[in-house]
């Protein structure tokens, strides 16, 4: 059974078979960020993080694009006069969520992906995009800097010299490139791009959601660390791990020659 957040206006968010798909839903602005929507794309997350029986999030946008980043038609001022105040309270807030929730999250690209838009593509820990998507750091192009995590993703995900030529430059990537060099893991035809992200967030959801977690914060806490660092770490989080449930179970699936039922604990 398919469950909607009727709440939720500038964001849909459905949960079924055990996944969550959070669609930005401005199509007539390229799903640009506008205040609500960078409000409701957090309630979103942390109301995915809060439901047990959501064990992976898809995101994705409503038309034909993925999201234009900063709705450069929105009123500036206001209560939080300056960019920075607007990416500390309402940019940064939502990166950090996607990158901390416990659930793997995978980026269902549908179309354009850019400045700010391309950030959020760039937080989630799996990108799959339409074969027309594309993506452009076009910070540059309105004079300003990357941001929202843009230039901590990038160069781990595509290597310090691809990430300078992509926000120095600032050309758009499409699809077939963005796989060539990293950008993102797959590229599938449009028409199938949201049944190929539901059955990889249907396949994340059947494995432990403990060790999706551990995993997630293995990976993250890799990124600044020494390797004698990482090991500890590694091996810390294998303690938790192997006091759960989760891998009792999946030790007495593998012994049976069955399909492990991973609960969370
Ligand atoms: O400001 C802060 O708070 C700091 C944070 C900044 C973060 C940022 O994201 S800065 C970067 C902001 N984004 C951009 O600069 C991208 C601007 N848009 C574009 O470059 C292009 O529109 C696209 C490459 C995204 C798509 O091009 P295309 O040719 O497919 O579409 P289009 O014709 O340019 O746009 C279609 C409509 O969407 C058009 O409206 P109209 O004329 O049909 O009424 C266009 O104005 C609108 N649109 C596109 N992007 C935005 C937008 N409206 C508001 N804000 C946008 N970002």
């Amino acid at each position: 059974m398919t469950r909607a957040s009727p709440a939720l206006e500038t964001v849909r968010l459905e949960t079924t078979d055990g996944f969550a798909t959070i669609t930005l839903n401005r199509p007539e602005a390229l799903n640009a960020f506008d205040r609500a929507m960078k409000t409701e794309l957090l309630a979103g997350l942390r109301a995915v993080e809060r439901d047990r029986s959501v064990r992976a999030l898809v995101l994705t946008g409503a038309g034909r694009a993925f999201c234009a980043g900063q709705d450069l038609r929105e009123p500036f001022g206001g209560e939080h006069p300056t960019l920075t105040d607007e990416l500390r309270l309402r940019y940064n807030p939502v990166i950090l969520a996607i990158s901390r929730l416990s659930k793997p999250v995978i980026a269902a690209v549908n179309g354009v992906a850019a400045g700010a838009g391309c950030s959020l593509a760039l937080a989630c820990d799996l990108r799959l995009a339409a074969e027309d998507a594309s993506f452009v750091l076009a910070f540059g192009r309105v004079g300003l800097v990357p941001d929202s995590g843009a230039t901590w993703f990038l160069p781990r995900i595509v290597g310090q010299a691809r990430a300078a030529e992509l926000a120095l430059v600032g050309d758009p990537v499409s699809a077939s490139d963005a796989a060539r060099i990293g950008l993102v893991n797959r590229v599938v035809p449009s028409e199938s791009l949201l049944d190929e992200a539901r059955s990889l967030a249907v396949r994340l959801a059947d494995g432990s959601p403990l060790a999706m977690a551990l995993t997630k914060r293995a990976l993250r806490y890799s990124a600044d660390a020494s390797l004698e660092a990482a090991l500890e770490h590694e091996a810390a989080l294998q303690g938790i791990a192997g006091r759960s449930k989760d891998h009792e179970e999946g030790v007495a699936a593998f012994r049976a020659k069955r399909t492990a039922r991973f609960t969370g604990e």
